[in-house]
């Protein structure tokens, strides 16, 4: 039998490795797309088939981590037998301008999509994506049994979707598990997150395009993995005889400014020319530093980051410049950009 899986942010850094992963080992994939007045699909643009051709296994509905009886509907009709709920607005500096919408999708949109499981009378492995940012305040190293101390109104409502999948494993005896996932990052990270912000700075400021990059904190200290390789142990998590909560990270420690030098050094340019400070970059409350202990994930899971920070950010570096430099060719077309991945250089 061939296997179904639901996943809500298809659409996004995640989601995409995601669908890819469960479309390679043979799943057929559904995902969750929001209306948008323009087009939200390119990063699985590339996984597309239309579905009428007969081998089709990817398929996409409309719906919203807001509209509960939406959900309902869409698992009743799916029946899959994997849920992962990657859907979220999850970026940390938004959150502070956007507290309310970050608790409903972030939040509460947990508890709608584990209603709509149980309403649906359907028996799922269901994944949640929780955050490293549950931490917060708590200093390092973070495993699975650190305290949680959130910082801002995403890990709060993070907080909330943590404990509500761990309340529906023990009230309903779901197979429900959380991954507690430390940054990760990728050529499809989104443009507006620090790792991201900085390698399209330096692939634009090598090519001459921009001048200066404004950034906040230079100081944060994260544990930056790649995110092709963290979708493998979301999935591991869902294999395993008994659900438990997971944590993945790489263990290292290395600072935004880190980032920032090794990013520049790879095209031979000095990073302290071209950084300028902004304060609007900067957040109410900071989580200082968020270093990951994963060994639990090892021993378990058999998973374990390969790729290392400063690896990440060449990769990262070089996939923009490829990007620029398609920019505007015309016979390379958005699906072969997007579907364009960076193992060459590993
Ligand atoms: P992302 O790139 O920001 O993707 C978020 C996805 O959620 C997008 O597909 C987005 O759709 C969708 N979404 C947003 N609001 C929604 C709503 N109301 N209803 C349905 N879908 C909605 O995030 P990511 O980096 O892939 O992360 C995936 C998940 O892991 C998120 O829950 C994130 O909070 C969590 N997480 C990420 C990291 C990390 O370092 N990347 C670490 C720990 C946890 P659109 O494309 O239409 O905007
Ligand atoms: O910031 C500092 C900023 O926005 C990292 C999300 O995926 O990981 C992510 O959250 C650090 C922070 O990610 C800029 O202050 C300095 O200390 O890339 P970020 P994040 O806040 O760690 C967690 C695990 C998630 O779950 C989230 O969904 O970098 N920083 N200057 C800056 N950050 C940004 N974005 N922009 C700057 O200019």
């Amino acid at each position: 039998m061939t296997k179904k899986a639901f996943i809500t942010g298809i659409t996004g850094q995640d989601g995409s490795y995601l669908a890819e992963l469960l479309l390679s080992k043979g799943y057929e994939v559904h995902g969750l797309i929001r209306r948008a007045s323009t087009f939200n699909t390119s990063r699985i643009d590339h996984l597309y088939v239309d579905p009428h051709d007969p081998t089709a296994k990817l398929f996409l509905h409309y719906g919203d981590l807001s509209d509960g009886v939406r959900l309902v509907t869409l698992l009743a009709e799916i029946q899959p037998d994997e849920v992962y709920n990657l859907g979220a607005q999850s970026h940390v500096r938004v959150s502070f301008d956007e507290p309310e919408h970050t608790a409903d999708t972030t939040g509460t949109g947990s508890i709608r999509l584990l209603e709509a499981v149980r309403t649906a009378g359907i028996r799922p492995r269901f994944y949640q994506a929780s955050s490293s940012e549950l931490y917060g305040a708590t200093p390092p190293p973070q495993n699975e049994d650190t305290p949680f101390y959130p910082r801002s109104p995403y890990g709060a409502a993070k907080l909330y979707s943590y404990w509500i999948t761990k309340n529906y494993r023990e009230a309903y005896d779901m197979f429900a598990v959380n991954g507690i996932l430390f940054n990760h990052e990728s050529p499809r990270r989104g443009e507006t997150f620090v790792t991201r912000k900085i390698t399209r700075a330096v692939a634009a400021i090598k090519a001459g395009t921009q001048e200066h990059l404004y950034m906040g904190n230079l100081d944060s200290v994260r544990d930056w993995g790649y995110a092709a390789e963290y979708v493998e142990g979301m999935w591991r998590m869902l294999q395993v005889d008994e659900p438990e909560d997971f944590v993945l990270a790489t263990g290292t420690a290395y600072t935004v400014r880190d980032f920032l030098r090794i990013s520049f050094e790879h095209v031979g340019l000095d990073w302290e020319k071209y950084v300028k400070f902004d304060e609007r970059y900067l957040r109410p409350t900071e989580v200082d530093a968020l270093v990951g202990d994963p060994s639990k994930a090892e021993a378990k899971l058999g998973w374990k980051a390969t790729v290392q920070p400063d690896q990440l950010a060449r990769i990262m570096v070089d996939a923009d410049i490829k990007t620029l430099e398609c920019a505007g060719t015309p016979w390379i077309d958005k699906v072969n950009l997007a579907s364009w991945t960076p193992e060459a250089v590993l």
